[in-house]
């Protein structure tokens, strides 16, 4: 297998197109059979060199046999390879000049599905076949020219034994089913609607299905079906509403109507992501699309709807238009996450879900974008395309889709997506189209804004103010910054829009800017949307009657980072004024990072001085928490302390031990000088209610369980001691009387992390596997939160539950659960130090070996998994050292996947 660097400058488009595609798989127990029948044509475009030869990409095949135009070739008539087969089309048939030239290709190839155990291509997941091909998953189920530019219609027929497999499925509508002989059935389906080989699926297994309809905006009747294991039926209904309202919101917010006659889902167990999108025929992780109250937490519900809605959204937004080649991954993913945003937001609460995706890019993106993993949302080149699908791609790519929203306004926004969706069906395009298209429609020029896709890094800016209160001028400087990235060290500055206000004592003041006219047609001259283009701007506000706060990132307009040093009052003020959501909350993150960097520098003995930093901070929560007007779920939000993954990106050199302690010290003195309240908050709190996945609900029990985790952590440590026993029952019946998941598992981990409570947590386990060891996805859980759990012996119970029956080595959601959940976010047990407070490689090696283990099967998920090891840069010396040797460790292993190598590689 090579690992050839491909760039993406040299994209070629390809010298024969597959007009059409006729499949015939043929399933058998351990060796199955697919011949393909390939429609050729000649790219007018390509030159007669290119034209000679055809290269058919192809991956752990057996040939068995090929024919050109009916006449079958011998060995010496192609080439074959580990990836290619090659065909000199020029030598075989001659006439390659010719601009109609069109041939057949009859192909047929013998694969191992039972054994595919890297879950791409196709392969088995329990009692089923499934597919997987995105991004290079069809040339290993068949030989193709297995890239996302040659678009062709499908017709598939599957054959397989008709009582095991009573379902069988492919894209598109159903044209054939007969009995054959033998016991064997013969269904056959044809997609209409050309797409790339990466949207192919196919499904056989013993599934039942929940069915429901819809009718378009045009009247059509559409219908819906979600297959899953007959255990499952009771667990559809939220994916199936999800659905629903996706496909109305589709329709409503930006005119898409669904295409085919029928919608697929298929839930499967084994499965190395959220799900795929491939046309008609959606194939889900079962995580991401079975709901229950009693099995699912609130996170669960969000999930399967965010996700439902996405590859939903996917139909327009990278089916119907897609991409030209891998680079432009973002170019759906990007703005398909921000359509699933834009959905979430609508369907539950703007402010959560805008603060949720904002914590994921600072702490996750953010880190990417700062390590040597860092690339550009449309990178320059790749060796392994899956180790691009990365935070990087989907989030930032969403937030730059995002920006050029707040740069047109929703209404021209939406005439953009009109022109592009309209300009390019049934095209794969480029992200210069889609921004051309947004372009186009508003007359803007954004060719500065597009070093957003070019250039890797998270640009930073810095701000200082001044007031003359004589003037009555309020002037800013903002510079803008971009550190090096492995990429490239020189970086042009950013088109940055700043969603901006001034706030006095009172409220919102008004803005004038100088240079600038006022905009009598905007009605709310208290914001504005601020362009930098430059590396230094300057602002200067007129007829400021007071020192203003300035709040500059509203919305979180841009995805930068901010150095602006502001002191508690102007925070505290922005926490009770702000109207836009996500800056009160940014505001009281500020406040807390302010506390807790204090804090760091404070030697761990010196209690007064501690508590001098904490107390004006508890003093505002305790306020937040008496005052009865204001939002449960901005208060939960509030309450939830920056995460420690996010400290550490903040910083450039950590010492986790006093970070952690520092972030303890803050949460301790939270809970003990609010614990009267959060009790009566959590004694108020009804749990009898009947359990609805909205957001109202969530909000409340966010609330509730976010005080019972301060209430369990002020009587394990703090000062209410004497009030073990009152916490501990009222913890213990929420978690034996919970009518679901979202507070059985709170209570849970409230005990699992209280030292004095851990018999009870011990228990509680036990207890928890008896009740739920059916049910894989709530094992997922408890594997979790055993791996997270704050406890100096966490690695050698994630060793032991290694062995343990819930565990699953070959099956993605099992090891992302244990074994990714302790390096990932277990991270004071994961960079452990010995009690002599020396760093330990173990948890370390830990991790290398499993990643060598685990990429001999499924090397997608390897190299996923050894991510925590690349943020070495981030620690000292001596712990940066043993992570570096870790990944050593693996980069000497001689036979890794493309995808370990190429990882490996580029963090050391
Ligand atoms: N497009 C798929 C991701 C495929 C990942 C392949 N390694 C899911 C999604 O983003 O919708
Ligand atoms: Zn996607």
């Amino acid at each position: 297998m090579s690992n050839k660097t491909i760039y993406l400058k040299d994209y070629r488009a390809p010298a024969y197109w597959i007009d059409r595609t006729d499949l015939y798989v043929d399933l058998h127990d351990g060796q199955s059979k697919v011949s393909s029948r390939l429609s050729m044509q000649v790219n007018p475009d390509a030159s007669i060199e290119e034209r000679q030869q055809l290269q058919l990409h192809g991956r752990e095949l057996v040939l068995e046999s090929v024919e050109l135009d009916g006449k079958p070739l011998t060995e010496s008539d192609y080439e074959i390879d580990d990836e290619y087969l090659t065909l000199p089309i020029g030598r075989l048939l001659g006439e390659v000049e010719n601009d109609e030239l069109c041939f057949d290709l009859t192909i047929v190839t013998l694969i191992e599905p039972e054994k595919n155990t890297s879950l791409e291509g196709l392969y088995r997941s329990s009692s089923m076949y499934c597919t997987q091909c995105e991004a290079e998953g069809f040339r290993k189920i068949t030989y193709y020219l297995d890239r996302p530019d040659v678009m062709s219609e499908f017709f598939t027929s599957i054959e397989a034994d008709a009582n095991r497999y009573p379902v069988m499925l492919s894209n598109g509508n159903k044209i054939e089913d007969k009995q054959l002989d033998n016991g064997r059935r013969l269904v056959r389906w044809h997609d209409p609607f050309k797409k790339p080989a990466y949207l192919f699926a196919l499904v056989a297994g013993d599934l039942e299905c929940v069915e429901d309809h819809f009718v378009t905006m045009t009247g059509r009747e559409i219908l819906l079906q979600i297959f899953v294991e007959a255990k499952d039926l009771d667990k559809c209904q939220h994916a199936m509403e999800s659905l629903k309202n996706s496909m109305r919101w589709d329709e409503e917010v930006y005119g898409r109507e669904y295409d085919l006659d029928i919608f697929m889902i298929v839930a499967v167990d084994d499965f190395n992501m959220g799900a795929m999108e491939n046309k008609g025929l959606n194939i889900f992780n079962t995580s991401c699309v079975l709901a229950k109250a009693e099995t699912t937490t609130d996170a669960g519900f969000q999930r399967v709807e965010g996700v439902v809605a996405h590859e939903y959204f996917h139909n327009w937004s990278g089916n119907r238009v897609t991409c030209r080649d891998w680079f432009q991954l973002s170019l759906k993913e990007g703005f398909t996450v921000f359509r699933d945003a834009q959905f979430s937001s609508d369907m539950g609460s703007e402010t959560v879900k805008r603060v949720e995706d904002v914590s994921l890019l600072r702490s996750a993106q953010f880190a990417e974008d700062g390590g040597p993993l860092a690339h550009a949302v449309r990178p320059a080149s790749f060796i392994e395309i899956s180790n691009f699908y990365t935070l990087t791609i989907y989030e930032k790519g969403a937030e730059i889709v995002r920006m050029l929203h707040t740069l047109l306004g929703a209404e021209t926004f939406r005439k953009g997506s009109d022109l592009y969706f309209h300009r390019h069906d049934g095209q794969a395009v480029t992200v210069e189209d889609f921004v051309a298209a947004m372009a186009d429609v508003s007359g803007r020029d954004f060719s500065q804004f597009m070093n957003w896709y070019r250039q890797a890094g998270t640009p930073e800016l810095t701000i200082s103010e001044e007031y003359d209160e004589d003037a009555r001028e309020y002037r800013v400087t903002i510079e803008q910054y971009c550190r090096p990235t492995p990429e490239s060290s020189e970086k042009a500055p950013y088109h940055i829009p700043l969603n901006i206000s001034l706030w006095g004592e009172a409220g919102a003041l008004a803005i004038r800017l100088k240079g600038q006219e006022p905009d009598f047609e905007t009605e709310d001259n208290t914001q504005t949307i601020i362009e930098l283009h430059d590396q230094r701007t300057e602002l200067c506000f007129m007829d400021v009657p007071e020192r203003p706060v300035f709040s500059f990132l509203r919305g979180f307009s841009a995805p930068v980072k901010v150095h602006f040093k502001r002191d508690n009052d102007q925070l505290l003020r922005l926490m009770r004024n702000e109207s836009d959501g996500f800056s009160r909350w940014d505001a009281c993150q500020q406040l807390l990072l302010n506390a807790i960097a204090e804090l760091e520098t404070v030697a761990s003995n010196d209690v007064s001085e501690q508590a001098h930093i904490c107390e004006p901070i508890a003093e505002a929560f305790w306020a937040l928490l008496q005052d009865e007007t204001a939002d449960p779920a901005m208060i939960a939000l509030m309450l939830s302390l920056p995460s420690l993954t996010y400290l550490i990106e903040l910083r450039n050199e950590v010492q986790l031990g006093k970070l952690d302690r520092a972030r303890e010290t803050l949460r301790l003195a939270i809970a003990n000088r609010c614990f009267d309240v959060l009790w009566n908050i959590y004694q108020d709190y009804d749990h009898n209610i009947e359990y609805k996945p909205e957001a109202e609900q969530i909000a409340m029990r966010s609330l509730k369980n976010t005080a019972l985790a301060y209430l369990m952590l002020a009587v394990d440590q703090g000062m209410r001691q004497g009030e073990r026993g009152r916490v501990l029952e009222a913890c213990a019946a929420q978690y034996e009387q919970a009518n679901n998941m979202t507070d059985q598992l709170a209570a849970l981990q409230a005990m699992l992390n209280a030292e004095y409570a851990a018999e009870r947590a011990d228990t509680a386990l036990e207890a928890f596997y008896d009740q739920w060891q059916s049910e894989a996805l709530v094992m997922n859980l408890w594997l979790q939160v055993q791996a997270v759990r704050r406890s100096p012996n966490a690695l050698s119970q994630v060793r032991t539950l290694k062995n343990h029956p819930a565990f699953d080595s070959n099956n993605p959601n099992k090891i992302r659960s244990l074994i990714g959940a302790f390096c990932g976010q277990n991270l004071t047990a994961f960079h452990a130090s010995d009690s002599e407070g020396v760093a330990s490689s173990e948890a370390y090696d830990f991790l290398a070996s499993e990643v060598l283990n685990l990429d001999q099967r499924n090397p997608q998920i390897a190299a996923r998994l050894l991510v925590p090891l690349t943020r070495w840069h981030k620690f000292s010396g001596e712990r940066q050292a043993l992570m570096k040797k870790a990944l050593q460790n693996i980069a000497n292993q001689k036979t890794l996947s493309k995808d370990v190598r190429e990882l490996v590689e580029k963090s050391l």
